[in-house]
């Protein structure tokens, strides 16, 4: 297959104005009949008609009524068409029942649904199946099904049949259809403006008991965007659908969210406060994506991050109010940096804004979602919140109902404050994470920062240009005093110095407050000064940073140099927790550790070949360690934050189980498991019961939880989802592998459910030493399973190969293992093109 470049971007030779579609619905024989109002594109290059169509049988085709004989290919239709305004009728048949990759039109548990971003519309019937083609669709349906929604709003039903109208212009990809037995959970929201909507989420029978959660957090979501962008719902009515089986979390279709129901199914008893949290997120997520996506979406996929950086910076915004800054702005930056950095690091780097592909579906990556609104993020810190805001209004009026591009999102960013920001452009266009090194000098009350930026090659980029960085600076005096507050510098040349003058003695800085940027800060720094800085910084993010740098130092040490576990973490560790004055969310993630990860990339950054199994050791003799150095502010911390109120999943209940949590979980490794028990056999929630039971599992206790586990949740897939993961990450590395394998072969292992896929694969990839086993058994076990799936479902094959990128800061013996292996999946006959670019990639 042959890439596609963004800079051969021609505008569409046909528009559309209108689109009738019928859907006569069969679970192998769904026939699709669509009228398609076409008129020439007065700013086309080309009169060729051309529409893409995938997996189709045709049955007619007319061209303003007459019977043609179009070409059609694999990829398509074309025909010979008038020099003007035209109507193209076609018949199609496809199989929704044979659709395992679940994209275009398929069916889950007897139920019909569609997910049709990016290319999916194409397996529905023949289209231009292009964003910038903007249309209003109207729809009937036809079937035995009780329920039969579509976009917009509803127009007629009765016995059999259903109709839809949208009223708003949209590309295919927001396309949506559902129809099944299901059942309403109601609700109704009023806009600022007056207007009524119609609110349900939809799901199968049973499970309407765990949709209370996900509503409040869509009327959270609609009058927050009211409130702070602005932002109306458009339509009388907005549904959301909870489907099982789905590639990834939620599509944003118009009027018609589809959700994994992973993402918007709650109950105290089944969901963690983790889950909640996410819930709430990703609700937010499809619903800002009506202005943020659908109202202005992207002209072509190259601008992805138009919409899904934006619309992720503006959920992390809406998480931030309604729960902790700090903590959101926290786990975010670790998120980054897990994934985000790691892809920038590795094979599989490449610009927030890519230059090519060959499968789009590739490239719904960390870089285009978490880069891409951390580039929004520093936008907004550069040109201050008031220009942010005239600019976003100026975004939604110049641009409604357009599709759109980054430099049209820069231009009105330049146009409200008259700066020229096509330096802060090259973070779109260039790949790679810069590293920030800084030293720094004091003389007669001066004090410099010299700041020195790089970013590494990448494929295809191998010199790159210094970029506007805001690095956001404070300065704290010795005695704990900050005589410097945050100051936003604007590094601009690849080296740069800024001072500060009128200082009476030399100050301790602490740079990158909040995270300003997405870069690596190197700078030398002692344990004596992280300690101080964790102790008394007054920037939350940097004051969390220090803990973990000092964390990160002492492993290092630990594992180079044979170094005890540092005196000076622990102490400064036990200084934090004990500190009432700290929200509970912050200790429980200052007592967080370096995952292994990222200790691997700090150990190759440091010149060293990381050893997955000594990583392990070094984390679990500082677990040990600390658990014993804390053990009574951790029994202090376990009864005094256990709380007794009823469930509720907010951010005070949520904060004191994650420090109660992690408190249990190093008196579990005093006790042998016998709080965990308790907590076990008391709890009444998934959070408490979920905590306990992967605490006896670190003990070795767990067998009789595991058992009692599934015996009680074997009816809930959510739940037995955890139930597959939790065994696998518990499991100590050189029986990992062996205990996803075995769960594979347990009959409610099915590859037909991505979810389920990712509760046992994807858990062995979160565990780096069980999956670099010296054996190879988890490369083996994962090709092995890869190579099954691929058939079935590409989209989720292709992403799970991401466990592979990091292979080449390991040692010879791994790397063959992996390149083997790579090679075994690549040799694989009629190997899928999402798969076969991943890999390839990966491969190099
Ligand atoms: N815009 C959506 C991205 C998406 C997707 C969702 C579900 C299944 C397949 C998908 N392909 C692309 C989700 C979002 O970012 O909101
Ligand atoms: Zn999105």
């Amino acid at each position: 297959p042959q890439p596609v470049y963004l800079e051969d971007y021609t505008p569409p030779a046909y528009l559309v104005d209108a689109v009738h579609l019928t859907f006569r619905l069969a679970p192998n024989t769904t026939r699709v009949l669509s009228r398609i109002e076409f008129r020439p594109n007065p700013d086309a290059t080309s009169r060729d008609f051309f529409l893409h169509g995938e997996a189709l049988t045709l049955i007619s085709a007319r061209i303003n009524g007459a019977e043609i004989i179009p070409e059609v290919t694999p990829q398509g239709l074309s025909a010979i068409v008038p020099d003007a305004p035209f109507t193209f009728e076609a018949e199609v048949e496809i199989n929704p029942e044979g659709n395992t990759a679940l994209e275009g039109l398929y069916m889950s548990n007897g139920m019909y649904c569609t997910q049709c971003e990016a290319e999916g519309f194409r397996k529905i019937t023949y289209y231009p199946d292009r964003p910038d083609v903007m249309s209003i669709f109207t729809v009937r349906i036809e079937g035995d099904t009780p329920v039969m929604l579509s976009n917009g709003n509803p127009t007629g039903s009765g016995a059999g049949w259903a109709e839809w109208h949208d009223p708003w212009p949209k590309p295919a990809y927001l396309f949506a259809l559902v129809a099944g037995d299901l059942v309403a959970h109601p609700d109704s929201f009023s806009t600022r403006s007056g207007r009524h909507v119609d609110l349900n989420i939809w799901v199968r029978p049973g499970d309407e008991d765990k949709c209370a959660f996900g509503m409040e957090a869509l009327k959270k979501s609609m009058a927050w965007d009211e409130e702070v962008y602005g932002r109306e719902y458009d339509l009388d009515l907005f549904n959301i659908v909870a489907v099982d089986d789905f590639n990834m979390g939620a599509m944003e279709n118009k009027g018609l969210n589809i959700f994994n129901s992973s993402c918007v199914l709650s109950t105290a008893e089944t969901a963690t406060d983790a889950n909640f949290e996410r819930i709430e997120a990703i609700v937010a997520h499809e619903y800002f994506h009506n202005w943020t996506g659908n109202r202005i979406t992207c002209r072509d996929w190259f601008q992805l991050c138009l919409k899904e950086g934006l619309t992720v910076y503006r959920d992390s915004q809406f998480t931030a109010d309604l729960r902790s800054a700090p903590v959101k702005r926290i786990s975010d930056v670790i998120a980054l940096r897990a994934r985000q950095f790691r892809e920038d690091n590795g094979p599989l780097a490449h610009p927030v804004r890519p230059e090519s592909f060959i499968e789009i579906n590739n490239f719904y990556t960390a870089t285009v979602y978490e880069k891409g609104a951390e580039l929004i993020g520093m936008l907004k810190r550069l040109v201050g919140d008031a220009a942010y805001k005239e600019a976003l209004d100026l975004y939604f009026t110049r641009h409604d109902g357009q599709a759109c591009t980054i430099e049209d999102w820069l231009q009105v960013f330049e146009d409200v404050t008259g700066r020229d920001l096509s330096q802060f452009k090259r973070w779109y266009s260039d790949a790679g994470t810069p590293r920030l090194h800084v030293s720094e000098e004091f003389n007669n009350g001066r004090y410099t920062l010299h700041f020195e930026q790089k970013t590494p090659p990448t494929l295809g980029q191998e010199d790159k240009q210094p970029r506007l960085i805001p690095i956001a600076v404070g300065l704290l005096s010795p005695n704990g005093d900050e005589v410097q507050p945050t100051q936003v510098l604007e590094m601009t040349e690849a080296r740069q110095s800024f001072s500060f003058d009128g200082l009476a003695t030399r100050p301790i800085p602490s740079i990158l407050r909040d995270f300003s940027a997405p870069v690596i800060l190197e700078r030398e720094s002692s344990n004596a000064e992280r300690a101080f800085l964790l102790a008394h910084d007054t920037d939350p993010f940097n004051k969390w940073e220090a803990g973990r740098a000092l964390a990160r130092a002492g492993l290092l040490a630990m594992m180079t140099e044979g170094a005890a576990p540092d005196a000076a973490y622990l102490d400064a560790i036990a200084r934090v927790a004990r500190d009432d004055t700290l929200d509970p969310a912050f200790r429980a993630l200052a007592l967080g550790l370096p995952s292994e990860d990222d200790l691997a990339q700090a150990l190759f950054d440091a010149g060293h070949i990381p050893d997955p199994q000594a990583i392990w050791d070094a984390l679990e003799t500082l677990r040990d360690t600390r658990a014993e150095a804390l053990e009574s502010i951790a029994q202090d911390l376990y009864s005094r934050y256990q709380v007794t109120a009823p469930y509720r999943p907010d951010p005070d209940q949520t904060g004191a189980r994650a420090l109660a949590n992690a408190a249990l979980a190093m008196l579990s490794r005093r006790d042998g498991g016998t709080r965990a028990q308790a907590q076990y056999d008391a709890a009444d929630n998934m959070t408490q019961q979920l905590a306990a039971w992967s605490c006896l599992l670190q003990a070795g206790a767990g067998a009789a939880a595991t058992e009692a586990f599934y015996t009680q949740w074997k009816h809930d897939r959510l739940v037995i989802d955890k139930w597959f993961t939790l065994q696998i990450v518990q499991t100590a590395p050189d029986r990992a592998a062996e205990v996803a394998e075995t769960l594979t072969r347990h009959p409610d292992f099915t590859l037909r459910n991505p979810n389920r896929f990712r509760a046992t694969l994807g858990a062995l990839t979160m565990s780096p030493a069980g999956f670099h086993h010296a054996s190879g058994r988890g490369y083996r076990l994962l090709a092995d399973m890869l190579i099954r799936l691929d058939p079935l479902n590409p989209q989720t094959t292709a992403r799970m190969c991401s466990a592979f990128e990091t292979w080449r800061r390991y040692d010879p013996v791994r790397q063959g293992m992996i390149a083997a292996e790579l090679d075994r999946i690549l040799a694989t006959p009629n190997l899928s093109r999402d798969t076969t670019e991943m890999v390839g990639r990966i491969r190099g």
